[in-house]
């Protein structure tokens, strides 16, 4: 028994931070790296390889009785499975795992993990399945590169949904969320450029070296010189081939991955194009840069003049009339810049909806399809220095923190669901009370730390972070400057926003998780990130055909590609400035609220991932580390809520209409006192009866299913042996 208990913690009678850190850290020095805290799984990161994902381990785990098994990342996608398919407690049949912790704790693992138990559960069609099993090694090598904080680090944020009909899998979807385009042109100390970059150089033969025009890798600038050593470097080699194979299976063509490679090489050359400026004031790129500059246009299959020209000079159509600004040395180097990461972003996210296009469940219209969705999106941050992406991330961590502590599973679904999708808030919580007082039970408010205020500094309109960040945006003139004023003048009485005084453009948001310091410069430009017309002229007349399809097509926020003519974009362009577009941080909340959507209608399971310590060093756990991350994910938090509430309540006839078999009385009347006989005969405790609806926490739902379960393999032993003793007769 005690061991039982020990696995779920949410059963410690007396749960604090000390007693969750020592009992979580006593199983992490037995290599119990999986621990329950009621519906929640902790992972703790071993850094180092168990014998825990096996075949036989995996087998045991598939249609598994949760409390005769330790916890499992492999229990939470058969317990999603399960219940999508409707063979556990009720609630929605769509599922949503969300997996979250900080960078490098472990989510990136626990979701291919997923995806992988996921697939063996299913076992329906094998090549769909391969296929999407290809999916991360080949979205890992584009869009994860080696940081400070993990060698393997997700540089993006991504929602994988798998479509099932019945019990087999028809396709999956990928979105993504602000991959961080910055890495191509720069990184910092003890850190790498995005995978691929180095992968290709390392795997690809010299005959294609030669035909991409692909030089020694020490001569980048945009990989900083650093390769490595031959070990590393015959490791990326490997993972190159690994990558080619994965295009292949998942169904890239040809043509499509030799362009592909064409656009990487054009933008390492780019990157090694230098600016000097002329005696006559004007610029010129330097003598040694003049092979590059000629090596990019060949590579992005452009002419060399009129990259040379987007990159030293700006045009600008004003009622009609075309005026050229000449670029400094600085601004040629940001232009430079500039084309690099568009160039890049634009290749990840076709191969996005590429991949979209190419998993899209292949089934009628009228045919229904239920869903799981994994969330591996990046942890909340504070670094030395907090950019618009940290601003970014934090806000999603903040709407990911209200969703779990609003979320009542089972209560929310069966009762409150409306067609509209009211996001629930804390009217629940009272409502919740409210009819605690009306079925006569007798109950203590429950109380939480609510960051709806916090959400509502970023999202409410017109005055919220980021509808002033857009106005600013708006503004060719403002300056980041500006926008932190603004801010500061807005909201320098909210308890959740502190002024700086500082020469920088600073300012301080106290999130749920603590005080973040944020640098407002570059907020309005990349929130703008608008491409100048002649950048988007100059690839649209791209030969390369990917290239220019990259740039006369937008890709539409539901990640796929929406072609339109070229002609009606480049008009469009001409005036850029004055036309439309979404914002980055416009888009960006668009996102979470279409992600929060699904979610609050779907049933959810966490994992959280936990970081044992700084070093990425197994058996060794950091105190400090550990107890801020329990702070910072509000566990406690939760699991107190959680245990407090009482999240199912079905009416004595839902009740037992639907477990009268386990009185094995068909003809039960479906009444209070039926409901109570029903339970007597458990050993469910903690349970409260009101005036016209029973009242449970959420473990006994699952409680309850096993009860169920066990009966109905009760059964089939019954007829299995009566079938036996018939056939002997015979
Ligand atoms: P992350 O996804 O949470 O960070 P990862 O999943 O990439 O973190 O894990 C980081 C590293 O920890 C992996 O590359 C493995 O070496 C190791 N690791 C994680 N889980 C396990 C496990 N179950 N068993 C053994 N090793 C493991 V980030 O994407 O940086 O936020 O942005
Ligand atoms: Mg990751």
């Amino acid at each position: 028994m005690e061991v039982l208990l020990n696995e779920d913690l949410a059963a410690l009678s007396d749960l604090d931070e000390q007693s969750l850190f020592e009992s979580l850290s006593q199983r992490f020095r037995q290599d119990r790296i999986y621990t329950y805290i009621g519906d929640i799984l902790v992972a703790i990161n071993p850094f180092k390889y168990l014998p825990l994902y096996e075949k036989e381990v995996s087998e045991s785990y598939k249609y598994h009785e949760k409390t005769k098994l330790p916890p499992h990342i492999f229990a939470v996608a058969d317990r999603a499975y399960q219940s999508m398919l409707g063979r556990l407690a009720t609630g929605p049949r769509n599922q949503c795992i969300v997996i979250s912790g900080e960078s490098g704790a472990g989510k990136t693992e626990s979701t291919k993990l997923l995806l992988r138990q996921i697939m063996e559960l299913c076992r329906a069609n094998s090549q769909l399945e391969q296929q999407i099993l290809q999916v991360n090694p080949l979205l890992e090598a584009f869009g994860n590169a080696q940081t400070v904080m993990n060698d393997n680090s997700s540089r993006f944020g991504k929602y994988i949904q798998l479509r099932f009909h019945n019990s087999s899998v028809k396709g999956a979807k990928i979105n993504e969320y602000l991959l961080e385009k910055s890495r191509v042109v720069h990184q910092d100390e003890g850190e790498r450029n995005f995978h691929i970059f180095y992968c290709m150089l390392a795997g690809i033969s010299p005959d294609d070296k030669d035909m991409y025009g692909l030089l020694d890798p020490t001569q980048y600038r945009y990989l900083n010189g650093r390769y490595g050593s031959e070990d590393i470097v015959r490791k990326w080699g490997e993972k190159y081939s690994e990558v080619c194979n994965a295009m292949d299976m998942v169904g890239f063509e040809e043509q499509e991955k030799v362009d592909m490679m064409t656009i990487l090489a054009g933008i390492l050359s780019l990157g090694n194009i230098m600016f000097e400026p002329t005696e006559t004031d004007a610029l010129r790129v330097t003598d040694k840069s003049m092979g590059w500059l000629k090596a990019t246009a060949g590579q992005f299959g452009v002419q060399e003049e009129e990259l040379l020209r987007s990159l030293t000079c700006t045009l600008s159509v004003t009622r009609g009339e075309a005026i050229r600004r000449l670029h400094n040395q600085q601004q040629a180097e940001d232009a430079r810049d500039s084309i690099a990461k568009v160039a890049y972003g634009r290749v990840f996210g076709w191969i996005v909806s590429k991949v979209n296009e190419l998993l899209a469940p292949n089934v009628d219209f009228d045919v229904e399809l239920s869903e799981i969705g994994i969330l591996d999106i990046f942890g909340f941050e504070n670094f030395a220095v907090n950019r618009f992406e940290q601003l970014c991330i934090n806000l999603a961590n903040e709407q990911l923190q209200y969703f779990f502590n609003h979320l009542k599973p089972g209560f929310i679904h069966e009762e409150h669901t409306s067609p509209a999708c009211q996001w629930p808030s804390k009217h629940i919580f009272l409502m919740e009370q409210n009819e605690y007082k009306e079925e006569g039970i007798e109950w203590e408010s429950i109380s939480f730390k609510d960051n709806k205020p916090i959400l509502d500094l970023f999202l409410t309109k017109p005055i919220g972070i980021l509808s002033l960040l857009d106005e600013q945006s708006a503004f060719p003139q403002a300056s980041d400057r500006d926008f932190v004023d603004k801010l500061n003048s807005k909201f320098k009485s909210s308890p959740h926003y502190e002024v700086v005084r500082s020469h920088s453009p600073l300012f301080t948001v106290v999130h749920y998780a603590g005080k973040v310091q944020y640098n407002g410069l570059g907020f309005l430009e990349k929130n703008r990130d608008t491409i100048p017309a002649s950048i988007r002229s100059l690839f649209i007349n791209s030969v390369t055909p990917l290239l220019s399809l990259l740039f006369a097509a937008t890709i539409s926020r539901t990640g796929t590609l929406m072609p339109r003519k070229a002609k009606l974009m480049q008009k469009a362009d001409d005036n850029f400035n004055s036309t439309r577009k979404q914002s980055v941080g416009a888009q960006f909340k668009h996102s979470l609220a279409v992600l929060m959507e699904k979610m609050f209608v779907a049933s959810p399971h966490f994992v959280r991932c936990i970081k044992p310590n700084g070093s990425k060093l197994p058996d060794q756990v950091d105190n400090k580390i550990v107890m801020d991350q329990l702070r910072y994910n509000g566990l406690l938090e939760t699991i107190r809520i959680r245990r407090d509430g009482f999240s199912w309540r079905p009416s004595f006839k839902e009740f037992a209409q639907r477990y009268n078999i386990l009185l094995i009385k068909p003809d039960l009347p479906l009444t209070k006192e039926s409901c109570m006989s029903i339970l007597n005969t458990t050993e469910i405790h903690g349970w409260k009866c009101g005036s016209s609806r029973m009242f449970f926490k959420y473990w006994h739902q699952e409680e309850l299913a096993r009860l169920l379960e066990r009966l109905g393999k009760a059964a089939l032993v019954i007829q299995k042996d009566y079938r036996s003793l018939r056939c002997r007769r015979k």
